[in-house]
């Protein structure tokens, strides 16, 4: 039981790695753009016998990513403080990783600042609306490691360490969906066919909870309303398409889910190539999930690493880290980082 939880710990940090690192070299790029055959010829390279290259390099992903799970293990437990230092240390230490604007200014103003308030930088973002991208779910993948054990614990976390850099509420709801996302894949047997519909329908319940109570809270703006579950619904319609039988186009994805670098278009996108990949996918020719997940989610374009990487975190997740290619690890930046603070968390976890 621990060995699995173990290996799944893992498997979820290694494959979110993965999804940066062979992502980011098509980020920006229109899915038009990206061929599937190249793509296909891409991950078979990196697959097949192992043959030395330079390193594909990890991006801001893995960089704040590799952050929050070092200052929930440092801590043994969540610190704003803590974790906003270290996102301000990380990024002055080693800033040419692809880091958004606003989050760069937010770390300028971190590390300035002269109250403990460490939240206040990001609530001043865009006008006082603050960020809505996709930065708070892309690092959030060893909080529902760290978390799995107490679901609202998780929120609350999940929560407080997106609000460091984003605070409006697309961006927070991204990350906490983003979150679940991932810890529902933990609970499952990957030994047994997922059911997409109903990881579907259990999300769905879950956001709406979340939803709900962020309208009636926060009586300033409401204008976020059910954004999350609407997307779910909308991907629900494409995946019922795809069982189905009926084709669906990479420009249908894009137009119905979004593939940019608001959380809003790029997490539900990266929960449906995660349940897209259940099942074959046509131009992508592999029995793995984790790859197939990864493969598909490249394709699609625009904020590729990123959706890559979410849709990663949540496949290596279910499958565990045994389903993960050797080889294609040996050309990743950042792989043996993943994995060794997959098992400090594990430890921690599993000591208390
Ligand atoms: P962020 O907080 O800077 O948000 C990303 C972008 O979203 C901002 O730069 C704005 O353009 C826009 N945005 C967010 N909130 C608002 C708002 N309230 N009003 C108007 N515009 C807004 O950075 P982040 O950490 O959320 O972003 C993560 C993404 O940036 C990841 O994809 C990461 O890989 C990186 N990145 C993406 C690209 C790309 O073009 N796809 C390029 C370089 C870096
Ligand atoms: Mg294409
Ligand atoms: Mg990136
Ligand atoms: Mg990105």
């Amino acid at each position: 039981e621990t060995a699995i939880l173990a290996n799944k710990f893992r498997g979820c940090l290694v494959s979110a790695v993965l999804g940066d690192c062979l992502g980011a070299p098509y980020e920006g790029e229109e899915s038009e753009e990206i061929s599937k055959v190249v793509l296909q010829k891409y991950f078979d390279k990196l697959e097949g016998p192992y043959f030395k290259s330079p390193q594909k390099m990890y991006t801001d992903d893995t960089s704040m990513t590799k952050t929050v799970a070092e200052s929930l293990i440092h801590i043994g437990g969540f610190d704003a403080k803590d974790m906003a230092d270290r996102f301000v240390k990380e990024f002055y230490k080693d800033p040419r990783r692809g880091y958004g604007q606003n989050v760069i200014d937010v770390f300028a103003k971190l590390r300035k600042r002269t109250t403990d308030d460490v939240f206040l930088p990001a609530q001043e973002q865009f006008g006082g609306s603050g960020s809505y991208g996709n930065g708070g779910a892309m690092r959030i993948a060893p909080v529902p490691l760290f978390c799995h054990k107490s679901y609202d614990n998780m929120l609350h976390v999940a929560k407080q360490s997106t609000l460091i850099t984003h605070s409006n509420v697309l961006g927070i709801n991204g990350a906490l969906l983003q979150c679940i996302a991932i810890h529902q894949s933990l609970a499952l047997n990957p030994d047994e066919p997922l059911d997409v519909k109903k990881f579907s329908s259990d999300l769905k319940r879950k956001m709406s909870v979340i939803e709900e109570t962020e309208t009636s809270d926060d009586d300033s703006d409401s204008e976020a309303g059910n954004a999350y579950v609407e997307q779910l619904e909308a991907m629900d319609k494409l995946l019922e398409k795809d069982l189905g039988g009926i084709p669906i186009s990479d420009e249908e994805v894009e137009r119905t889910l979004g593939t940019s670098v608001a959380a809003l278009h790029s997490v539900p996108t990266a929960i449906f190539c995660f349940l897209r990949a259940q099942n074959p996918i046509p131009d992508i020719k592999t029995d793995n999930i984790v790859r197939r997940t990864l493969q598909y989610a490249i394709s699609l374009g625009g904020d590729t690493d990123t959706i890559a990487s979410m849709a990663g975190a949540i496949a290596g997740a279910f499958c565990g880290y045994e389903a993960i290619n050797e080889n294609v690890q040996k050309h990743c930046e950042g792989v043996e980082e993943a994995i060794s603070a997959a098992d400090k968390i594990h430890s921690i976890i599993e000591g208390s």
